[in-house]
């Protein structure tokens, strides 16, 4: 059968790796295929949306260089979240650079990414290397990355023979647990796909953002898990009521997959 058609948690049953088996098993345990993209720019925002959010959510998804006072301390709290809810930890660095620089990038500066974050992505523009540097830092410390297979900004260049190349490097590497992109790449072996630019509501933003739903996403394209910010903790929204809902709205489009 299609991965498509099996349940996570009997995708994390036969999958080899230790990170991934424990993110199947957060999602089957909360039933949750949602990740929350806690895009917001103080350590007190982002420890209380990660706190309040935290029982709805399989990934924990930052941008923690956006945080602008960010400290040590709040990596131990974020960790501490973690833990207390259960999910994984998703840094969204987009690296691309030389495999040594991004080593450098990856596990130092002052953000020691590799140190606390569970998942991390890149694009592949650089050639392999890219996933090979990432991979010296992360791979002893039993973390996973992410390739930019495609991505849901209007006029998106990674398109065609760019994401095939993402999916023929993805299953050659080990270190490569999945995908930021809008479907199910290959059947290969089982690689997760995450997709951002999920919305119930709005079509996009004013900078190219475009939202599909997760029917869209998850039931007809099958990728596993859906990464929701703005339609989370948006203007005028109570980020619990919403995130409850696009949980919901995730889990559901994943039954109705699976013909639940
Ligand atoms: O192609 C992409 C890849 C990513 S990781 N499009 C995206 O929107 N993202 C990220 O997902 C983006 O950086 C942001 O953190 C999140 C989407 O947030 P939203 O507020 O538009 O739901």
């Amino acid at each position: 059968a299609s991965f498509s058609q099996k349940t996570y948690a009997q995708r994390g049953e036969e999958h080899a790796h230790p990170l991934v088996k424990a993110l199947f098993a957060t999602m089957e345990r909360k039933q949750s295929n949602l990740s929350l993209a806690a895009d917001v720019s103080s350590k007190a925002e982002l420890l209380a949306l990660a706190d309040t959010v935290g029982p709805y959510i399989c990934v924990l998804k930052t941008h923690i260089d956006v945080v602008s006072d960010f400290d040590a301390d709040l990596v131990k709290q974020l960790q501490a979240l973690a833990a207390k809810h259960v999910c994984l930890s998703f840094d969204d660095c987009k690296f691309g650079d030389l495999g040594n620089t991004v080593k450098l990038q990856y596990g130092g500066g002052i953000y020691r990414i590799a140190d606390w974050a569970h998942i991390t992505n890149c694009h592949v523009i650089p050639g392999e290397g890219i996933i090979q540097g990432l991979a010296e830092v992360g791979m002893p410390k039993g973390r996973g990355l992410l390739l930019l297979a495609e991505m849901s900004s209007a006029g998106m260049l990674a398109t065609g023979a760019y994401t095939d190349k993402n999916v023929e490097m993805a299953i050659a590497n080990d270190f490569v647990i999945g995908f930021i992109g809008s479907r199910r790449f290959t059947e290969e072996r089982d690689l997760i796909t995450m997709t951002p630019g999920v919305g119930l509501h709005a079509s996009g933003d004013a900078l190219g953002q475009q939202y599909r739903t997760p029917k869209k996403i998850v039931t007809e394209n099958g990728s596993d898990i859906i990464i929701v910010g703005r339609g989370i903790y948006g203007p005028g929204k109570d980020a619990v009521a919403e995130a409850k809902r696009y949980r919901e709205a995730g889990w559901t489009a994943y039954l109705d997959r699976l013909g639940h």
